[in-house]
């Protein structure tokens, strides 16, 4: 039997813009505007307008997940739905009644909450106007978010995160262009990093002084995948240790140590692209580490040394050291494109206990998305997904390893609860426990749900 220790939170993680709908929202974020222009790149034709019908649903829905076992549910507060004015943050009352009752009906269902601030959802108002996150203004709106929500919730709320994956921001909305507003340059992605995680910080400090207490915690979730080099030739080593600081330590050494890691900073220095910063901001991210953190874990980041040259890409891009690759015969989640690989929760929960102090954390994200799941329906309507559980059996086996050789995490919230929106394929990748028929939006539990509960109530399996 796999085993996990005395009070170890079996939960699920979702988000505000993807099962919510834009029910009565004053304001747009950056994927209501992208959907609302450009509907036709999305599948389906739900989209973030709708979601899950979470807006109107949340009470059957967390009675669902109650049934699921679900003891902890990791979601976020929309900035676009909680405040009116961004600049003074003045509330919207529909936002605020809605985030209450949210919160009080997780907290009647024993369904603990854990709340984080920003999932992808910048308002699209503070693209047009300062450029989203290359704009420190930004930051001081965002912390001016953020203490509201403390100032609303912190009561009743005791675990937060300030940000979902914000490297996801950095490459999907201003590297790669994945996501709107689609930005694609080096140089102001550096800053966007920079910017978020002294957004980070100072959200940190606001939340220890307006929340204070030793059970009120705040953290931050990041995507950690460790960095695997092709081979032991220096080259694939090289490019692997700069995508392991690029992908990994840029985020995590300033939310957990307080400080950026010094190679990066030399390197990006010498490449002329170092972020603005002063020594009052990097004083702040020095003085306002994370509580605990969140983890998001899906797949493996295999790299091999680049085949351009440093000089050949202007401006600027991280790809010039390091290339990701395909490792030949790995196993596949074919739906969605991932390579699937349990291993690297033990190489995670390794890490953060050598290298991290051994903060306390969690895994906020891990699952499966798998398409056309009408077709494991049984005569009941009952989704059978086995896949689902032996997805969840195999990654939790790793993580156990790494908390048996003493790694302190506290907790495994699957992604996700209900099937839910999904940034750039819609509905067409399923993960929930709970399946959203999104025609009829009626919800009913998969047969991994069952499996949850059951794991939980054993705290193992
Ligand atoms: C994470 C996000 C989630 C969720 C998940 C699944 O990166 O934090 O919001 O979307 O990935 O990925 P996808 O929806 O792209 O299949």
């Amino acid at each position: 039997m796999v085993t996990f220790p005395t009070n170890f939170v079996w939960g699920a993680a979702t988000s505000g813009p993807q099962t919510e709908g834009n029910f009565h929202k004053q304001h747009q974020n950056v994927f209501d505007y992208w959907f609302a222009t450009e509907p036709d790149q999305f599948d389906q034709g739900v989209g973030p307008d709708t979601a899950s019908n979470f807006y109107n649903d949340y009470e059957q829905d967390l009675a669902l997940m109650a049934q699921a076992g679900i003891q902890g549910l990791r979601t976020s507060i929309q900035w676009t739905r909680l405040i009116d004015d961004f600049e003074t943050a003045s509330l919207n009352r529909d936002g605020v009644a809605f985030y209450n009752r949210v919160i009080d009906a997780m907290l009647a269902h024993h369904i603990t909450p854990y709340i984080n601030l920003h999932h992808f959802d910048l308002p699209v108002e503070l693209y047009d106007k300062y450029h989203g996150w290359e704009s420190k203004h930004v930051v001081e709106l965002f912390v001016k978010f953020a203490e509201q929500c403390f100032k609303l919730f912190g009561d009743r709320v005791d675990h937060w995160f300030t940000f979902n994956e914000p490297k996801v921001v950095v490459d999907g909305q201003y590297l790669y262009g994945w996501h709107y507003p689609q930005v694609i340059d080096g140089p102001k992605a550096v800053q966007v990093a920079y910017n978020m995680n002294l957004a980070s910080a100072k959200a940190v400090a606001r939340f220890h002084e307006i929340c204070p207490g030793a059970n009120k915690q705040i953290g931050i979730i990041l995507n950690l995948t460790p960095a695997y080099a092709a081979s032991d030739d220096p080259a694939d080593q090289a490019a692997a240790e700069f995508a392991e600081l690029w992908s990994n330590k840029l985020f995590l050494d300033p939310a957990v140590l307080g400080q950026f890691p010094q190679p990066l900073v030399d390197r990006l220095a010498a490449d002329g692209v170092l972020w603005d910063a002063t020594p009052q901001e990097l004083a702040i991210i020095a003085a306002n580490p994370v509580d605990y953190l969140g983890v998001n874990y899906y797949h493996p980041f295999r790299v091999q040394r680049p085949d351009i040259s440093p000089k050949s890409l202007q401006p600027w891009m991280p790809d010039i050291y390091f290339k990701e690759y395909e490792l030949p015969g790995r196993i596949m989640n074919v739906d969605r494109g991932w390579e699937i690989y349990p291993q690297a929760m033990t190489d995670i929960a390794q890490n953060i206990q050598e290298n991290y102090g051994n903060i306390p954390w969690l895994i906020s994200e891990n699952g499966m998305g798998v398409a056309g799941e009408e077709r494991f329906m049984d005569e009941h309507g009952v989704v059978q997904d086995d896949y689902r559980i032996d997805f969840m059996k195999e990654h939790l086996t790793a993580l156990a390893k790494g908390i048996e050789a003493g790694s302190n995490c506290q907790g495994y919230f699957v992604w996700s609860g209900i099937d839910c929106w999904s940034w750039n394929h819609a509905y067409h990748n399923r993960y929930g426990l709970i399946r959203d028929d999104i025609h009829t939006q009626t919800k009913a539990l998969k047969k991994s749900a069952g499996w949850f509960a059951a794991t939980g109530r054993r705290n193992g399996f």
